[in-house]
């Protein structure tokens, strides 16, 4: 199987979902840059401090803070990872791959979820995280479309793109992600 791995969608889209269950099978390192930043909040460090304001928004916190957290964990781990929503725009994915030059390590595959804006809406209502409002939520849509799904293109052009339907059970979804990268 792959195992330097990248998984793109919206929000609400299934991205830690899947990624959660890939990782406990193949044993790669999960690296969310979402749930980094709410240990980071719930810890009540500094920078958990500087990010709730931002994520409570639904905006992205600031592009050195992110990537100093996953620099700080890939540098250190060689055996295979799947990076689950991080890069979020243009901009992380050229720091990303100036990182990933400098360690050798360049992404093999990188995954799309396609599903629709009601259902993703319903997911994430469903959900009830602290930022998964009505306003925040198309809040998130908004930046997504906006500053995230230029990375399509990106990923598209450098040949490494692979797209899945997210539509479907937790089950129907993994075992089409795991037909494209198998
Ligand atoms: P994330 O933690 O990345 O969360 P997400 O995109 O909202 O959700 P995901 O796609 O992982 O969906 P999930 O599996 O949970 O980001 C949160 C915030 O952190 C961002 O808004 C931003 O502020 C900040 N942030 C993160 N990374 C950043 C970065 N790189 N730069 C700047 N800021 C950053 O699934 C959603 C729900 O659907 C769950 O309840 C799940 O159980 C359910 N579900 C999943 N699959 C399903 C299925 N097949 N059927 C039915 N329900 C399903």
């Amino acid at each position: 199987m792959k195992s330097r791995l990248l998984f793109l969608g919206p929000p609400g889209a299934g991205k830690g979902t899947q990624a959660h269950l890939i990782c406990k099978d193949s044993g790669l390192l999960h690296l969310s840059t979402g749930e980094l930043l709410r240990d980071e909040v719930s810890a009540g460090t500094e920078l958990g401090k500087e990010a709730e304001l931002i994520m409570n928004k639904g905006e992205l916190v600031s592009d050195l803070i992110v990537l100093s957290i996953v620099e700080k964990r890939l540098s250190k781990y060689d055996e295979g990872w799947l990076l689950d929503g991080f890069p979020r725009n243009l901009s992380q994915a050229k720091l990303l791959k100036d990182l990933l030059e400098k360690i050798s390590q360049p992404i093999e595959t990188v995954l799309l979820l396609n599903i629709d804006d009601q259902l993703l809406i319903k997911r994430m209502l469903s959900r009830g995280r602290k930022d998964d409002n009505e306003e925040v939520i198309s809040n998130r849509l908004k930046i997504y479309r906006d500053q995230t799904s230029p990375l399509v293109d990106y990923y598209k052009n450098l040949g490494i793109l692979q797209s899945v339907n997210g539509v479907g059970t937790v089950e129907d979804v993994n075992s089409r992600i795991k037909k494209v990268l198998n």
